[in-house]
């Protein structure tokens, strides 16, 4: 069964995330399907993409797929994590991608919404950013999108208290650019996506790289990198990790012990 539905039209590719059983987690299958369709966008040359859930959604996205995260022992969030590769992929595709959001945006798919170079929402959205709320230890690249696009102290809030924040707060941010509507937002998202496809590819394609590189020039020591593998892996080797994995599964509240 496809997981999503695409659709392409005067040089923009749609993406519909459409695993509404599961509330569109990221699983490693719907990436899969996303980063190929972003494959077949590429080779036709569009222009921009749109990325959303099916219209009238509660929920954009559940995040990451939490039955796929690893129960310990090893790093939940690595390089080659489906996750992390969708970022990636959404991040160098080389043409504006449009998050059209309705509904919660929970988690990873929070990382996934900040990682598309325009959003525009309805005024029920919500964001929630919940590695606390399961005991994960956040991967550096993940908390530097957030950092990008959120003033810390609203950061360490999201990050740390794991609740939900209004569209209207993401607004007042600059996280979302528009709130629209669920009746207006799609003839408003695709009119915006039409302004861009009219201007030159080539310079929005290098001018969405350089602003990547740009975003993600830190410099960071051997001893800095292995100082923060260090501090993960005491996390993700916790009781608390495998605490918060197994509650979600067994669908009750953890109990964090602070080990
Ligand atoms: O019980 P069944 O089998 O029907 O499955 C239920 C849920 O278990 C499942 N589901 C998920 N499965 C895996 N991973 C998920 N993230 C996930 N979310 C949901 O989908 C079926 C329907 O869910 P249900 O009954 O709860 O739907 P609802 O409409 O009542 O509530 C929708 C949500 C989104 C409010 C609720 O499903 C929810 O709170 N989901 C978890 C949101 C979340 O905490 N996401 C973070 C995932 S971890 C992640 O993204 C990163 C690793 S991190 O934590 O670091 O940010």
């Amino acid at each position: 069964m496809a997981l999503i539905i695409t659709e392409t039209q005067d040089a923009i590719g749609t993406i519909v995330m459409n695993h509404t059983a599961r509330r569109n987690a990221l699983s490693e299958a719907l990436i899969g399907e996303i980063t190929l369709a972003l494959d077949a966008f590429r080779e036709q040359s569009m222009r921009a993409v749109v990325l959303r859930a099916p219209a009238g959604a509660k929920v954009w996205s559940a995040g990451h797929d939490v039955g796929e995260l690893p129960t310990g022992g090893r790093d939940p969030l690595g390089w080659s994590d489906p996750l992390r590769v969708l970022i990636r992929a959404i991040q160098e595709y080389p043409a504006p991608v449009l998050a059209l959001i309705e509904g919660g945006v929970w988690g990873g798919a929070c990382e996934l919404a900040m990682a598309c170079d325009i959003l525009v929402a309805t005024p029920e959205a919500t964001f929630a950013i919940t590695p606390a709320k399961l005991g994960v230890p956040y991967n550096l690249g993940g908390l530097l999108t957030v950092l990008n696009m959120i003033p810390l102290p609203v950061a360490k809030e999201m990050l740390f208290t794991a609740q939900p924040i209004p569209v209207a707060q993401a607004l007042n941010l600059g996280v979302v650019n528009y709130v629209r509507p669920a009746d207006q937002i799609e003839t408003f998202v695709y009119a915006l996506a039409a302004q861009m496809v009219a201007n030159s590819p080539l310079s929005i394609s290098v001018m969405k790289e350089e602003l990547r590189l740009l975003s993600s020039a830190r410099s960071i020591t051997p001893d800095l990198f292995e100082r923060i593998q260090g501090l993960r892996r005491v996390v993700y080797d916790s009781h608390d990790y495998h605490e918060g994995i197994t509650a979600f599964s067994e669908k009750r509240k953890p109990r964090f012990l602070g080990r």
